[in-house]
């Protein structure tokens, strides 16, 4: 994995990679609450897992087939990349292929956190964030959640007033 300042260039495709110029150290992302490991097996994995309660995991293709046609699949990916929070902590740990998570630093600059196989993320609930593939257009990656496979997104500025955003904010504000 690499983390760095997303370069705020809108107008380019979001697949590209939109590089700042500066990166992040694993310390500084863990000031935020995201935390990033590199997992070679399952095992590792499930270790994590287990450490940190989730109960149930489902896995996730990023294709036109696997979505549902290239409409479901266009729109599905107009969700992930719109800016939003999840009421649980998130993680995500790439399978095959490649991805963009993209979250909120403390001033509210967007830091790109690119992941390969075998990288996994952990994002705290409460975070803002929004996701997207690569120029290779194709991830397959495994979700983890605390409860029964659910995902719902809050957008932002919804979000704003939402009890686990500020539940967030205090628990990074003496970082
Ligand atoms: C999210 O919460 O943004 C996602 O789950 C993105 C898709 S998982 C590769
Ligand atoms: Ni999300």
């Amino acid at each position: 994995m690499k983390a760095y300042y997303h370069d705020n260039q809108d107008d380019v495709d979001q697949r590209e990679a939109h590089f700042g110029g500066e990166e992040l150290t694993p310390e500084q992302l863990k000031q935020i609450g995201v935390l990033y490991y590199h997992c070679n097996d399952i095992e590792s994995v499930d270790k994590i897992a287990k450490e940190r309660d989730y109960v149930s995991r489902d896995v996730i293709q990023i294709t036109p087939e696997k979505l549902g046609g290239p409409e479901a699949y266009a729109e599905k990916l107009r969700t992930f990349y719109a800016e939003h929070l999840h009421e649980d902590e998130e993680i995500r740990y790439i399978l095959e292929g490649e991805g963009y998570f993209d979250v909120r630093e403390k001033n509210d600059r967007w830091v790109r956190c690119s992941l390969e196989t075998g990288d996994l993320l952990i994002l705290p609930a409460g975070i803002y964030h929004r996701f997207t593939l690569t120029s290779k257009d194709y991830v397959k990656a495994l979700r983890l959640f605390k409860e029964q496979p659910r995902w719902v997104a809050i957008n932002r500025p919804i979000a704003d007033d939402n009890p686990y955003r500020s539940e967030y904010l205090t628990s990074i504000a003496a970082n």
